[in-house]
């Protein structure tokens, strides 16, 4: 899955694809480099982020999503739509997208939901511990009986909801939310218990890529006092999804597809275990 971030503030990425035209030409490289699926998104969810008004949000996703469909990427990829706003997912689905990537996990739009079922999309539903503008601040600090037990049942608990109403099962991917409301200790403990969540038995989806606590550990094992900035911790995140693959996860939600792609294809062929592109129908052994 390549990031498609349509933000001025996206943590590594805020502000390079904001108009259409650059977005689209991101897409396509996306693509280029083997992106199976495109996840768009008009809100950023960084640490710290303020919310951003539906029309806003519309505003800058509804051309891009356009001129997607209109240059044959909506054939070339899936198109995911990164949003908590029913609205915005509506539109998105019009314009051809087929999944619907809510970090809220149904919490934040009481419609979302039924947009959701009844449109008959896929749906990612994604762990978080409050909202993106406290979830990291020391005086909520994120706390938990055991971060991964924790998880799993706020994730088992969604997916009851979402089928409950009307969502099919077989049409959800869950998530731990790598980074949301989580300390760098709550990130390595999922990533390395993932197996624990993959037993729920929907594809997981993991989102680690060029995330801060990637930042810190690279700093600390290069003797550097400043976390690494984005455009360093590319290592980092191979590393994890390499991980992640192995502990059961399907989807790998990244920046940087080619490298991660490429590694992912080794770690699979040498796991003799399946990971398959969704663009890919046979495996080489
Ligand atoms: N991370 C971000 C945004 N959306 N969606 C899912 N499902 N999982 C994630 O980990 C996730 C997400 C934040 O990263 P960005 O600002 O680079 O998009």
């Amino acid at each position: 899955m390549g990031i498609l971030n349509v933000t001025p503030d996206s943590f590594s990425d805020g502000g390079r694809f904001l108009g259409a035209d650059a977005a689209v030409a991101h897409a396509r490289t996306l693509v280029g480099e083997g992106a199976d699926i495109l996840d768009v998104g008009g809100e950023s969810t960084r640490p710290g982020a303020e919310p951003v008004s539906e029309r806003e949000e519309l505003a800058r996703v509804q051309p891009v999503l356009e001129r997607l469909a209109q240059g044959g990427l909506t054939d070339a990829a899936q198109i995911s739509i990164d949003t908590c706003k029913s609205a915005v997912a509506r539109v998105a689905l019009d314009a051809g997208a087929t999944l619907v990537n809510d970090v809220s996990a149904l919490r934040a739009d009481p419609e979302m939901a039924a947009v959701v079922a009844d449109s008959g999309a896929e749906c990612c539903l994604m762990h978080m511990l409050g909202e993106p503008r406290t979830m990291q601040s020391a005086a909520h600090g994120p706390r938990y009986e055991d971060v991964v037990d924790d998880v799993k049942s706020f994730l088992e608990e969604r997916l009851r909801f979402a089928v409950r109403e009307g969502i099919a099962e077989e049409r959800i991917l869950l998530d731990p939310g790598i980074g949301f409301g989580k300390t760098a200790t709550h990130n390595l403990a999922l990533l390395e218990r993932l197996g624990e969540l993959a037993a729920i038995g929907r594809p997981l989806l993991v989102g680690t890529s060029r995330k801060s606590f990637l930042g810190r550990i690279i700093a600390d094992a290069a003797g550097e006092v400043e976390p690494v900035d984005a455009a360093r911790r590319l290592p980092g995140t191979i590393a994890t999804n390499v991980l992640a693959l192995e502990r059961g996860a399907s989807v790998f939600r990244v920046h940087d597809v080619a490298p991660v792609r490429a590694a992912l294809a080794v770690a699979a062929a040498t796991l003799e275990r399946l990971w398959t592109p969704r663009g890919t129908t046979t495996r080489t052994s």
